[in-house]
C-alpha cells in the first residue's frame, strides 16, 4: 500500500548519493519532491529527468514537476527564506528528509583541523537544526508530518580518527530522540535511518577528491548502495500514521560493526 502518494517531500542533499536516491524513490511513489542542495546544475538535471519520467504527482491527481531550491543548509537566513517561500507558494511539506551531510578527513582529536570540525558540525548538526526549526512548526500547526534524519552507525559507535564526525551523528540521534519527546501529543513523527557503509561520493568528499583513497574504503566489501538506504527511508515514511519508527539501523551484511568487516579480494566480494 502506498500511503504517501500525493504528499510533498523536501530532500536535502539531493544532488548526490543517498539524497538523490531518496528523491528518485519518493518521486517514483508519486510524491512531489522538493530537491535541495548547493549544486544547482545537478538539481535542475534531476528535476528535468523526474519530470520527463512523469514522477511527482500532486495531491488530487495531475502531474506536478519537482521543485528545486539551491542553498546551503548552514545559511540560516537562506533556509528560513526557502521554508517561507514554500509555505506561501502552497507547497507545505508533509515530509522532510534531513540528509545533507559530510565528513572531512580522518584525524585524531589532538591533531584535528578546526576548519574540518566547523564544516562537519555546521552542516551535519546545525544545518539539520536549521532545516528542522524552519519546517517543523508548520507540521506541528497542521498536526501532520514526518521528518527523517540521516544518522549513521557512526552515531552509535565511535571509530578511530572519526570522533568529530561521529559526534555530529551522535548529536543527530540525540535530536531525534529529543524531538520525539517534544512532539508528544502531536501526530508529527521523527525518525532516524542509520546506515553503515554506503558507496556514494561520501569518501571522495571526506578525502577532498582523492579518488584512489576513496576507492580503498569500499574495496573488497559489498557496501550498501544509496538505493538500499532510500528503500529504508521510504519504508519508514510509508508506515501508517500511528507507527513511528524512531530509529532504524541498516548495515551491509559484510559489516557487522565499524570494526567487524569481512573484507575480501575485490573479485570475490560480490556473489
Ligand atoms: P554524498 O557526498 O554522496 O552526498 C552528500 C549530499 O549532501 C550532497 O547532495 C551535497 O550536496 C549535500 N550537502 C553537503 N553539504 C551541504 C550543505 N552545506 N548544504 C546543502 N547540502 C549539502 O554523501 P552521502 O549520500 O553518502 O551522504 C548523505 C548523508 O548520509 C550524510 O548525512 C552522511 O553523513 C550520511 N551517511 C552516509 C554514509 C556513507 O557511508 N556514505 C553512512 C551513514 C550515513 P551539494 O554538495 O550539492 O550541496
Ligand atoms: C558514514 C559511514 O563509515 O563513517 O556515516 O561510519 S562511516
Amino acid at each position: 500500500m502506498n500511503r504517501i502518494r500525493g504528499q510533498t517531500a523536501i530532500v536535502t542533499g539531493a544532488t548526490a548519493g543517498i539524497g538523490e536516491a531518496c528523491a528518485r524513490a519518493l518521486a517514483a511513489m508519486g510524491v512531489r519532491v522538493v530537491l535541495t542542495g548547493r549544486r544547482s546544475d545537478r538539481l535542475e538535471a534531476l528535476a528535468r529527468e523526474l519530470a520527463a519520467a512523469g514522477n511527482g504527482s500532486a495531491r488530487g491527481g495531475g502531474d506536478v514537476e519537482p521543485l528545486t531550491a539551491a542553498f546551503d543548509v548552514r545559511d540560516r537566513a537562506a533556509v528560513d527564506d526557502f521554508a517561507a517561500r514554500l509555505e506561501s507558494g502552497g507547497a507545505a511539506p508533509d515530509i522532510l528528509v534531513n540528509n545533507a551531510g559530510l565528513a572531512r578527513g580522518l584525524d585524531t582529536v589532538q591533531g584535528g583541523k578546526h576548519d574540518d570540525w566547523d564544516e562537519m558540525i555546521d552542516t551535519n548538526l546545525k544545518g539539520l537544526l536549521n532545516m528542522t526549526r524552519a519546517i517543523l512548526p508548520g507540521m506541528v500547526a497542521r498536526d501532520s508530518g514526518h521528518v527523517v534524519n540521516l544518522g549513521s552507525i557512526a552515531g552509535r559507535m565511535i571509530y578511530p580518527k572519526g570522533a568529530v564526525y561521529c559526534a555530529t551523528k551522535y548529536a543527530v540521534r540525540a535530536i531525534t530522540e529529543g524531538a520525539n519527546v517534544d512532539l508528544l501529543g502531536t501526530r508529527v513523527r521523527m525518525s532516524s535511518v542509520d546506515p553503515g557503509m554506503v558507496e556514494t561520493e561520501f569518501s571522495l568528499v571526506r578525502f577532498r577528491g582523492d579518488d584512489a583513497r576513496a576507492r580503498t574504503v569500499y574495496e573488497g566489501v559489498d557496501p550498501l548502495t544509496a538505493e538500499d538506504v532510500a528503500d529504508a527511508v521510504c519504508y519508514v515514511l510509508n508506515t501508517p500514521s500511528h507507527v513511528n519508527i524512531q530509529q532504524m539501523l541498516v548495515m551491509p551484511t559484510m559489516q557487522r560493526s565499524p570494526y567487524v568487516l569481512d573484507r575480501r579480494p575485490a573479485d570475490t566480494a560480490k556473489e
